[in-house]
């Protein structure tokens, strides 16, 4: 039985997937990402996964996150986005079980609510036991019910700040698809120059230019993510963002080791 405080691991969906093309899944890193989680064997781990080129391309397709407009084909897109995020989840949780992680899927449609997009409801009751026995419980941004809008799409990073503060996380790691936060993006711009560590009012100040995504992404790219994050860095929770498509980073960050990325602190 583990009461200890979690870790909370936030893989970005552009690292496991293509984001420029459409239900590309990266399985190649997916696989060395377990392989890192089983390495560092934390007991009170909790994973959470964005959605990439699955979620992402169906939600904006039938307007998920703008809620329900009496449309009935958006229900159907409602289903098939939540659906393609558990076709995502089933490759992590494959690649998690063969190395042999114990890791049970929680689908977040299933057991929050938000109201106007931000989480109003969550029953924690499976969650809770899951980590009372020490399983690694995996959740992933997902379409959800929303009271006042029918429906939206609850990003993976609403989700790490939810749980990281509602349960006193120890620290967040953050895996995106560079080494951690850049003035620029590194991918298009080679003098972009890496935040090598942020304080809390670095933060703010920073992160409305941290930009959009490469590929369709609904919920507000590197931007969107780190305005999640700021009320987590408020209640003095760290939070490491480090490449998780390089070897050894989410390994090294997990367990407590330096690593090539940005460390954020109040
Ligand atoms: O990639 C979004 O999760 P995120 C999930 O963590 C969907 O923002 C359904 C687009």
């Amino acid at each position: 039985m583990s009461d200890a405080k979690p870790v909370i691991l936030k893989i970005g969906g552009s690292a496991i997937t293509d984001k420029t093309g459409e239900l590309a899944a990266k399985t190649e890193i997916i696989n060395r990402l377990a392989e890192e989680i089983k390495r560092a064997d934390l007991d009170n781990l909790i994973i959470v996964h964005g959605g990439g080129s699955f979620g992402h391309p169906t939600a904006a397709k039938y307007g998920i996150k703008e809620g329900y407009k009496d449309d009935p084909t958006q229900k159907l897109g409602f289903a098939e986005t939540h659906h393609v995020m558990t076709v995502l989840n089933g490759l992590v949780m494959d690649a998690l079980i063969w190395h042999e992680v114990p890791a049970i899927s929680i689908a977040p449609s299933s057991c929050f609510l938000t109201d106007n997009g931000k989480i109003k409801f969550f029953d924690e009751t499976v969650l809770k036991q899951m980590q009372k026995m020490m399983f690694t419980p995996v959740l992933y941004g997902d379409a959800v019910l929303d009271d006042k809008l029918g429906f939206t799409v609850l990003s993976g990073d609403q989700l790490v700040a939810y749980l990281a503060i509602r349960y006193k996380a120890q620290k967040i790691v953050v895996g995106v698809d560079t080494d951690g936060l850049f003035d620029a993006d590194p991918k298009t711009n080679p003098n972009a120059k890496p935040y090598k560590h942020l304080t809390l009012a670095e933060l703010k100040q920073i992160q409305p230019k941290l930009g959009k995504a490469t590929g369709t992404d609904v919920t507000g790219g590197m931007a969107g993510k780190i305005a999640e994050l700021i009320p987590v860095v408020e209640q003095g929770i760290h939070v490491t963002v480090t490449g998780a498509t390089k070897g050894l980073s989410i390994y090294r960050a997990l367990t407590d080791q330096s690593v090539l990325g940005t460390e954020i602190e109040k």
